[in-house]
């Protein structure tokens, strides 16, 4: 099962050396037939190969490119990686960009040269990307020119400051490079890929994934879960940085010969748009974003839309049926975690149980455990524990003894199991409200509040109480048309009493123009508790 490491393609052995020792691993299975992978594996030379070369890949906002056209564009990046960049197998490289084509095959052509990509959220400013930098040791800087300027702010590794490529300067040398080159013949565990946590606390963490880990993905949840096709069309906001985005907008569709369309700075209202535009069949976005979408949803052609993916947080069952009414879909839920690559436990079409986000993923095995580490039968909230073909694998971090217990990853998550096997969210480990001796999971509130017409969004939280030890607290932003008034929060607050036993309804209730929100998508409780 934890067989050991096979030798390395890497002159670069800063990864290896990195990763955490052994016995902190997660367990790794891979029960299926199609989780065997060869020895040696590098994940985008196995993707680009196999690939349609006359159909479309990559739509931008610019045009689009053909797998043969993609495959060159990546060939012509890895020839200035190893040529006039002068890198090792094994360094990495920190790229930086919205979403677009080239984003896309910058972090391909890094990986099939056998270097390591390290991408960033282009919201991120000087001081985070001063950290991964220096944490993950980066040899050299891949940036769009439209976000330089932080770049050029933050701190960072001496070469990599001297190794900096804007994106118009790499451009201007790819005409003069070969359109073939021949992928580095890595290790199926050689790491490809450093992804920070967008975590909402602390320091960044990096998790490190394998060439095979890729593949992995690749091959779990989109085969059994979204059923994904070759006449595919991608599209969606999360960015290529993060790894929900990385998966459902890149890796998917080409593990398929599929077409994906690369837009960034999406709104809900220019999302659906693009959606009608480029006919796409399969979205993924955060919950938030599903739930604005549908009020939008009938000013649009979506009846090109097959699928759509919520990830990122728990999706309240509110939103899935205002979607559902919508446009006719059954949102497929599903929860994945950096730390494990890609989602994990989902249901799709008629799998789908009302509250629940679904079972784990083929590959994949879950189970509750309670604070001793014991595992729980049905009907009781204990922490998510998780394991299967990927885990956690922090980059020098002292942490990775709290996301790993027995060979399981512990997500930090809160659920509950039914007899049938079904997983249901309760809130995050951290932010279960417990007021006047009960638990209270926040986003169970949220849920009836999201029901009232005046609510367009709200996050409710535990606040300190000298008599309760925490009272509930809701933070809401509410439609346009209506306004805040003690009438307003007595209506909440009874709405909630008929809805659902009395001592969970908000005894305080605030009102903002909008939720602090990361960009993925998250809503950041602990700025809502500190205010
Ligand atoms: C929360 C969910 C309830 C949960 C991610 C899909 O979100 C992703 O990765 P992150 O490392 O955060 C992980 C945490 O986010 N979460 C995510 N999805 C759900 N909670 N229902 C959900 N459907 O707390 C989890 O532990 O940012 C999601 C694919 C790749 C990803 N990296």
């Amino acid at each position: 099962m934890n067989q050991a490491l096979t030798t390395s393609a890497y002159t670069d052995h800063f990864a290896r050396t990195h990763l955490p020792p052994r016995e902190l691993w997660p367990d790794l299975r891979f029960d299926l037939p199609e989780l065997q992978y060869p020895p040696r594996l590098n994940c985008v030379a196995t993707l680009l190969d196999e690939c349609p070369l006359e159909r479309v890949a990559v739509r931008g906002a610019l045009g689009e490119w053909t797998y043969a056209q993609l495959l060159q564009q990546v060939n012509r990046i890895a020839h200035v990686l190893r040529g006039p960049m002068k890198l090792e197998p094994g360094n990495r490289v920190l790229l930086r960009g919205a979403n677009s084509p080239m984003m896309a095959a910058c972090i391909l052509a890094v990986m099939k040269a056998g270097l390591i990509a390290v991408p960033t959220m282009p919201l991120l400013r000087a001081r985070e990307l001063g950290a991964i930098a220096n944490k993950a040791q980066v040899n050299a800087v891949l940036c769009a020119d439209n976000l330089r300027d932080d770049m050029a702010a933050a701190e960072q590794p001496a070469a990599a400051r001297a190794n900096t490529l804007w994106f118009s300067e790499l451009e201007a040398l790819l005409p003069a490079q070969s359109a073939e080159f021949d992928a580095l013949d890595t290790a199926a565990d050689d790491v490809c890929l450093i992804s920070f946590t967008s975590g909402t606390t602390g320091i960044p963490k990096g998790t490190m994934h394998f060439h095979r880990d890729v593949m992995v993905i690749c091959d779990c949840f989109p085969r059994s879960v979204l059923h994904t096709q070759r006449n595919d069309i991608f599209i969606g906001t999360p960015p290529l940085a993060f790894t929900f985005g990385l998966g459902g907008l890149l890796l998917f569709p080409l593990r398929v010969g599929a077409a994906t369309v690369l837009l960034e700075k999406l709104t809900p209202e220019t999302l659906l748009k693009a959606i009608e535009t480029h006919h796409a069949t399969i979205c993924f976005t955060a919950p938030t974003s599903y739930r604005q979408m549908a009020a939008l949803a009938p000013q649009f052609d979506l009846s090109s839309l097959k699928k759509t993916v919520s990830a990122g947080e728990a999706l309240p069952p509110a939103t899935r049926e205002s979607w559902r009414q919508a446009t006719g879909l059954q949102m497929i839920d599903g929860i994945g975690a950096t730390e494990l690559l890609h989602i994990f436990i989902s249901a799709s079409g008629d799998q789908v149980r009302a509250g629940a986000t679904g079972k784990p993923v083929p590959g994949y095995q879950a189970c509750i455990l309670d604070f001793q580490g014991k595992p729980v039968g049905p009907g009781v909230i204990g922490r998510l524990a998780v394991k299967g073909p990927t885990g956690c694998r922090y980059l020098a971090d002292e942490r990775q003894r709290d996301y790993v217990l027995n060979g399981w990853n512990l997500t930090g998550d809160a659920y509950e199991m039914d007899a049938d096997g079904y997983f249901y969210y309760r809130s995050r480990t951290d932010d279960m409200i417990i007021s006047a001796g009960y638990n209270i999971a926040g986003p169970e509130v949220e849920d009836v509040l999201l029901r009232h017409p005046a609510v367009a969004e709200c996050g409710v939280i535990g606040k300190p109480d000298e008599e309760r030890g925490q009272i509930v607290e809701a933070h809401v932003v509410l439609r346009a048309g209506h306004m805040a008034s003690p009438e307003l929060t007595a209506q909440l607050q009874s709405f909630v009493k008929e809805q659902m036993a009395p001592y969970k309804y908000p005894r305080s209730i605030k009102f903002l123009n909008a939720l602090p929100r990361t960009e993925t998508g998250k809503l950041q409780r602990f700025k809502l508790r500190s205010e």
